[in-house]
C-alpha cells in the first residue's frame, strides 16, 4: 500500500520547492515529480511540512497535589489534530525515588493510548547511588535527556552539588541535561513575602518570580555544564536575561539550546492583572508570562538562532484543580495548555507577521529539536528513509480557537478567541493519515509508539583536563545536615 501527497509545496528547514512525496508503509520512499501511489492525499494550495514534534508536555502527571488533567489519549490526539506528530514527555520520580520505576509506569500509562509518537525525558530531582546506576540504565532504555528544577523549592530542586553531579554523569553517558532555570530559593522568599502582604491573588505569582529570578539560574546552569563538560538545554526561556545568558554561552563557544514556548511568545503579563480569578489561574504557569519587552527578545532569538526550539510545556488542569489556589497563588497548580494550537498560533504571529519565515518555522517546530535529540534524519526531516511523519499545511484554513472546540479534554483554552490563519488539512503519522480537517474523526488511540534516542556520541571536550580532576561519582549526603524543607 502506496501514499502519494501530492501537489503541494515541501518546507524544510532548508528551502521550499514543489513536489510530491511517495509514502510505503511507515516511511518516506522518493520525493519528486509526478509520483504515484495506491492513494492520493491533497496538498494542492497547500505546504507540506515535517511533523511538529513537541519537546515539553506533561501528560497525566503527579504535580503539586494533583495530576494533569490532559491524558496520553487526548493530549496525543488534540495534538494530531494540530499538526504535532511527536511529543517528548517528562517523567518524574515517584515516592520511591526510582528513575527506572518511573519510566516503566509513564509506558503503562501511554502505550495502548497513543495516537501520535512520544519519546521521554526522565526527571533527576535528587543525588544518590541509585540514581547515579539507574541514569545508565535509563540512557539504555532510549532516553538521552535528564530534565533538572532549579525551582519548586521543598519538592523537586536539585542544589547546586547535586546538579553538577548529575551533569558530569550526564557527560559520562552521553546524555543532555535539561533545565528549568528559576531561582527556587528567591521564589520562596517572594511566595512568604506577598502572601504576608495579603497579596494572595494569582498577580502575586508573576510578582514572586520575575525575569531576574530566572536570568540568574539561567547563568548558573550554564556555568556548572561548562564545568562539568556538558551541553545543555534550557527548557521554557521566558525573558531576555535567561536569552541573554544564553546567547552569551554560545557565542563563547558553548553548546546551549533555548526553548520558549508558543504562550510566552504570544501572551502577555496583562493576563494576570485585573482579569477575573479564573482567568488569573488558568494563566498560572512558571516561568509566568512577560512584557512585551521579554517577547521582541524571544522573537529576535528565533530569527537570529540563538533560541532554537518552540514548545508548549503542555501542562494542563482544569479549573476546578486551579481552585485549588483560592486561598494562595503558591497553590495553584502550575501549567498551561497550548500542544493543540502551536503551530497554527505560531505561524499566524510569526510567519504571517513576517517574524519567522517558513523555514525557519519548521526548523523550530521540528527540524532543530529532531537534531538536539538526536532523532534526526528519522524525525523532523522530509527526505527518503523518514518516517512518514507528514502535514499538510494549509495555509488558508482561518479559525477562531474556541475550547469549545478542541479535542484536549481541558474546559478552556488560553488561546481563547485567537484567530489563526493556517491549520493542519492532514497530519499523517508514520504513514498513517491519522488527522483530517473538517472530517469529524478523532485520531486513534494506539496508533502511536515509542521512539528511543540513542546516547550521543561524545561528550563535549570543553574544559576536560579539569573535568578528569573533578569528577563527583557520588555525593554523599548526610540527612541530619540537610535544612529542613529542602
Ligand atoms: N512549569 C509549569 O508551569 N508547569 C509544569 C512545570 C513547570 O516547570
Ligand atoms: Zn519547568
Ligand atoms: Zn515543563
Ligand atoms: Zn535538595
Amino acid at each position: 500500500m502506496t501514499t502519494v501527497v501530492k501537489g503541494g509545496t515541501l518546507v524544510t528547514a532548508d528551502r521550499s520547492y514543489e513536489a510530491d512525496i511517495l509514502i510505503e508503509g511507515e516511511k518516506i520512499a522518493a520525493i519528486g515529480a509526478d509520483l504515484k501511489g495506491d492513494k492520493v492525499v491533497d496538498a494542492s494550495g497547500a505546504y507540506v511540512i515535517p511533523g511538529g514534534i513537541d519537546p515539553h508536555t506533561h501528560l497525566e502527571m503527579p504535580f503539586m497535589g494533583t495530576t494533569t488533567a490532559e491524558t496520553f489519549e487526548s493530549g496525543t490526539a488534540a495534538a494530531a489534530s494540530g499538526g504535532t506528530t511527536m511529543i517528548v514527555d517528562f517523567v518524574l520520580p515517584g515516592p520511591d525515588g526510582s528513575l527506572v520505576n518511573a519510566l516503566r509506569d509513564w509506558h503503562r500509562k501511554a502505550d495502548g493510548r497513543i495516537c501520535i509518537d512520544v519519546g521521554w525525558h526522565v526527571a533527576v530531582t535528587g543525588w544518590n547511588e541509585t540514581i547515579w546506576r539507574e541514569m545508565a540504565e535509563v540512557v539504555k532504555l532510549g532516553v538521552n535527556t535528564f530534565k533538572h528544577f532549579m525551582a519548586y523549592k521543598g519538592a523537586l530542586m536539585v542544589e547546586d552539588d547535586e546538579m553538577y553531579a548529575s551533569f558530569s554523569r550526564c557527560a559520562e553517558l552521553g546524555a543532555l541535561p535539561l533545565v528549568h532555570a528559576e531561582n527556587g530559593d528567591i521564589i520562596a522568599e517572594l511566595q512568604k513575602k506577598f502572601m504576608a502582604q495579603g497579596k494572595t491573588g494569582p498577580e502575586g505569582h508573576a510578582h514572586s518570580r520575575p525575569p531576574e529570578v530566572e536570568g540568574e539560574a539561567t547563568n548558573r546552569a550554564i556555568m556548572i555544564a561548562d564545568a562539568a563538560g556538558v551541553p545543555l538545554y534550557v527548557v521554557h526561556v521566558s525573558c531576555e536575561e535567561a536569552h541573554e545568558a544564553i546567547r552569551r554561552a554560545r557565542q563563547k563557544g558553548m553548546r546551549v539550546w533555548g526553548e520558549p514556548l508558543v504562550q510566552h511568545l504570544t501572551l502577555d503579563e496583562g493576563e494576570y492583572f485585573d482579569k477575573d480569578w479564573d482567568h488569573a489561574a488558568r494563566r498560572v504557569m512558571s516561568p509566568p508570562f512577560r512584557d512585551r519587552k521579554h517577547q521582541d527578545s524571544l522573537w529576535a532569538g528565533l530569527a537570529a538562532g540563538s533560541l532554537q526550539v518552540v514548545a508548549t510545556d503542555h501542562c494542563a488542569f482544569t479549573t476546578a484543580q486551579k481552585r485549588m489556589g483560592l486561598k494562595g497563588f503558591p497553590s495553584i497548580p502550575n501549567g498551561t495548555g497550548g500542544l493543540e494550537d502551536r503551530l497554527a498560533v505560531l505561524w499566524t504571529r510569526g510567519v504571517e507577521t513576517g517574524r519567522l519565515t517558513p523555514e525557519e518555522f519548521v526548523a523550530v517546530t521540528s527540524t532543530n529539536i529532531a537534531r538536539i535529540l538526536n532523532i534526526y534524519p528519522r524525525k523532523g526531516a522530509l527526505v527518503p528513509g523518514a518516517d512518514a511523519d507528514i502535514v499538510v499545511w494549509d495555509p488558508k484554513l482561518k479559525k477562531t480557537i474556541r475550547a469549545a472546540d478542541q479535542l484536549s479534554i481541558i474546559d478552556y483554552n488560553v488561546f481563547e478567541g485567537v484567530e489563526v490563519t493556517a491549520q493542519a488539512r492532514h497530519t499523517i503519522s508514520r504513514g498513517t493519515v491519522v488527522w483530517s480537517h473538517g472530517q469529524n474523526t478523532r485520531p486513534s488511540a494506539g496508533h502511536g509508539i515509542y521512539i528511543p534516542r540513542p546516547a550521543f556520541p561524545a561528550a563535549s571536550k570543553a574544559l576536560s583536563v579539569w573535568k578528569e580532576l573533578n569528577s563527583p561519582r557520588f555525593i554523599h549526603r548526610d540527612p541530619q545536615n540537610i535544612p529542613s524543607g529542602v
